[in-house]
């Protein structure tokens, strides 16, 4: 038996020696440790032993399977690495996260929102889905008026529609309060446009609207003078020519000094030094008289302008519809 002890012993040195993985170092252990494993092979045989040599015999076995349990301990120990291996390098420049920034649509409005706010206007909204008298009726653009046909409306049903512009905000603040009003109303408006470079069926107006005793269209030619010269620079120059909008008497259009040439004539505004930019007006006494407001004794300018317009002027873009797509490439340029 003592022999067989010493086999096995020499047997699991070299097993041991050969053992260089965690996992051969696990398939010993069951090999000699295991229920079936050889050591309690030996355990079995004891009984068969005359009595007066079990004690010893029994100590023997329990002492190899003690160096056995041992000699699996170290060697596992062994198989790691003395040091434990470095997961944090704090020498590396730390990962910087992604940082979201504002839409160019978005910087443009604020910009926008800021030359009002700084003025005294404040920020009114409403709903973009519209009933017909708000988005018209209101608006001095009774039905069959051909008014109608210059907006290609959305229509949900007979009487409601996508806002083709904000001015409904307008007729809604108006209802609600007294004179005076200075508000800005921006947000989406929608047409029925098929998309290119320079129509979306959907872009973002800011309008404003001045109401109270003694307003003129010398404060209407002033406030946007101003507000050319604080977006695009002390250099531009508006022009101002005569129009037509039902909601507005007399009404005007603006172009601004191209903003590419500052005004000495280039390619984009076909050598004109002008670019037109968008129209304002004094309110029509029958937009008054919707909301009840004494046309004798008020008077208000009202103005309109497309942000996807001045945002592409700004940047340089040549296609509105690259604000919608939500291209990353695109986005991180502003
Ligand atoms: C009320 C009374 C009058 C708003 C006005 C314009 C002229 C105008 C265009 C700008 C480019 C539409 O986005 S655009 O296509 N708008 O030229 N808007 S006067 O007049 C109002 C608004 C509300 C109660």
């Amino acid at each position: 038996m003592k022999e067989q002890i010493e086999r096995i012993r020499a047997e699991f040195q070299k097993a041991l020696a050969g053992a260089d993985t965690p996992e051969a170092l696990d398939q010993l252990r069951v090999q000699f440790l295991g229920r079936k494993g050889k050591v309690q092979q030996l355990l079995r045989g004891l009984g068969q032993l005359p009595p007066e040599q079990r004690p010893e015999v029994g100590r023997l076995v329990n002492a190899l399977r003690d160096q056995v349990q041992q000699a699996l301990k170290e060697k596992k120990a062994s198989l790691k690495p003395a040091v434990p291996r470095e997961w944090l390098d704090l020498t590396l420049p730390g990962r910087k996260p992604p940082v979201g920034k504002k839409h160019p649509l978005t910087q443009v409005l604020d910009e926008i929102k800021a030359f009002f706010v700084q003025r005294g206007f404040t920020v009114a909204d409403g709903p973009e889905v519209e009933t017909d008298y708000y988005n018209f009726e209101a608006l001095n653009i009774p039905r069959n008026h051909p008014a109608r046909d210059m907006q290609d409306t959305l229509y949900i049903t007979q009487d409601i529609v996508l806002r083709t512009h904000t001015s409904p905000v307008q007729i809604r603040v108006m209802e609600s309060q007294q004179p005076p009003v200075r508000i800005i109303a921006p947000g989406r408006v929608y047409r029925r446009d098929t998309p290119d470079a320079s129509h979306s069926p959907f872009f973002h107006q800011v309008e404003g609207l001045c109401v109270d005793r003694g307003v003129s269209f010398g404060d209407l030619k002033a406030i946007i003078s101003e507000f050319a010269r604080e977006l695009f620079g002390e250099d531009i120059h508006v022009r101002f020519r005569p129009s037509f909008f039902p909601f507005t008497e007399p009404s005007l259009e603006y172009d601004f000094n191209c903003v590419f040439c500052r005004g000495k004539g280039c390619r984009v505004c076909k050598q004109t030094g002008w670019m037109e930019i968008s129209g304002a007006g004094m309110v029509d006494p029958n937009v008054f008289k919707a909301v009840g407001y004494d046309p004798d004794i008020y008077t208000g300018y009202a103005f309109g302008m497309g942000v996807d317009r001045i945002a592409m002027l700004k940047f340089g873009i040549d296609d509105i519809r690259l604000f919608f797509e939500n291209d990353l490439r695109f986005l991180n340029q502003f």
